[in-house]
């Protein structure tokens, strides 16, 4: 493994050596592993605000914020304190605690397509239980998903997946039966045509569309104008519901998601990272009619031990509460816009054919001209490139998301000063590339 040169990074060494014999590929999750930007991953030791220092003691700038839901900034003071008090009163209950109720309205207040709210403990509970409910509601057993969207690790959803899929370059995943994707069908991102023609061949049949309402998991990539109008239109004329997976763009892309920015508002939603705080929460919602058929309400069933954990709901409260002050999305976008033209800008000066974008807290940068619109066009993008990019921003003590298949996430603890220190690295490494 090439460790990452001129950083001292004995001890993660040490501990990713040991990690390796213990848990497979030496990680809780795969896209931890740099597998695909090469090198030895960082073990951390800390985070604190746009910061990270790992177990030897190298400080970074943080652009990953732990997959999104650091977006106050990492251990924010006010989360850590409601936590503490929280911790008083017990880390799990099992049972009904009006933390779920205060959360519950929070979501509801802000997402215009929740009339109602289960919460679960991860995206991928989300994603599985939200595909069931679609299938339950409009009793239709086919679903349509987009190439290189990712949404969690459900048999029926790892098909052409983005996120950790792409970046392992899998061609989906060994152990999920022919039976279960059978009803899984795909289409190109930002291609309306190919969907009218699913639902041609299929009529009937689709229970629904689920999709990233803007892409984190194939690199950052945005809906084309028309996009998510055009699902609308389509899932409606087909008596078929329409899914926006929110887990990565919920409360991130605007205090009420895509939905809100971009003036769709699906049937369903799905919803994690954010709304947990840092602690592990997913979610689902919509329409009154729709969830009223979840179980104990209705006959589909869905349960989870730990959801609507108290600590989780708490982080989650408080984590909104901070979102909720006036200037966020403004200083987000601000921030983000500010790195991610300036990425771009110093490509074009050091002549690397670049292209990307931000919008408000997330954003992405492709080693191609582009325009990327979907799956294809991302993995056209130089990804050895990126690699060796991804290795001399470390360096340079700023941490970037470890694969070119993800996006990159600020937060409002981010500085000028640190895009600036991000930007003058990102010259000196573009320089060399
Ligand atoms: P989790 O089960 O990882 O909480 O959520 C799955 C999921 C669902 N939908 C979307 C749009 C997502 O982005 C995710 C998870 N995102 C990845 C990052 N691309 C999590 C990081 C990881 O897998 O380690």
């Amino acid at each position: 493994m090439i460790s990452t040169k001129n950083l001292k990074t004995t001890k993660s060494e040490e501990i990713f050596a040991a990690a390796q014999k213990l848990m497979p590929g030496g990680v809780s999750s795969p896209v931890r592993a740099f597998k695909s930007v090469g090198g030895q991953p960082i073990v951390f030791d800390r985070v604190k605000g746009a910061y990270v220092w790992d177990v030897d003691g190298n400080q970074y700038i943080d652009y990953v914020g732990s997959w999104g839901p650091a977006i106050c900034g990492h251990a924010h003071p006010e989360v850590i304190n409601a936590l503490h008090e929280a911790l008083e009163k017990g880390t799990s209950f099992g049972a009904p605690s009006y933390l779920e109720n205060v959360l519950a309205e929070m979501v509801i207040d802000a997402v215009p397509s929740i009339e109602m709210v289960r919460f679960v403990s991860s995206g991928t509970e989300a994603c599985m239980a939200v595909i069931r409910l679609m299938r339950a509601f409009t009793g239709r057993d086919k679903i349509i998903k987009f190439s290189g969207c990712y949404h969690g690790h459900a048999d029926m959803l790892l098909v052409q997946a983005g996120s950790g899929v792409a970046t392992l370059g899998l061609p989906d995943s060994p152990g999920v039966p022919k039976g279960v994707t059978a009803n899984t069908l795909t289409a190109p991102y930002n291609d309306l045509e190919a969907v009218k023609s699913l639902f041609e061949a299929n009529p009937g049949e689709i229970a629904g569309v689920m999709l990233e309402p803007v892409v984190g998991n194939a690199g950052f990539i945005p809906p084309d104008g028309g996009f998510l109008e055009g699902l609308r239109v389509i899932t409606q004329e087909h008596g078929a519901l329409l899914v926006f997976d929110e887990v990565m763009t919920g409360f991130r892309i605007a205090y009420g998601g895509c939905q809100e920015r971009f003036g769709v508002t699906p049937d369903l939603t799905t919803l994690g990272k954010v709304i947990g705080g840092g602690l592990p929460v997913g979610a689902y919602g919509g329409r009154r009619e729709i969830m009223s058929m979840v179980a104990p309400a209705g006959p589909m069933y869905q349960a989870g031990t730990l959801s609507g954990n108290p600590l989780a709901m708490t982080a989650g409260i408080k984590t909104l509460e901070l979102l909720q002050k006036a200037g966020t999305y403004e200083y987000l976008d601000k921030i983000t816009k500010k790195l991610s033209n300036g990425l771009l800008q110093v490509a074009k000066e050091t002549g690397h054919a670049a292209c990307g974008g931000q919008i408000s807290g997330m954003f992405g940068l492709f080693f191609t001209a582009g325009p990327v619109r979907n799956y294809e066009d991302a993995k056209k993008s130089d990804s050895s490139k990126f690699s060796r990019f991804h290795r001399g921003m470390l360096e340079r003590g700023i941490y970037l998301a470890p694969s070119q298949f993800e996006a990159g996430f600020t937060s409002l603890a981010h500085t000028e000063e640190d895009i600036d220190r991000t930007l003058a690295a990102a010259r000196e490494v573009m320089s060399s590339l």
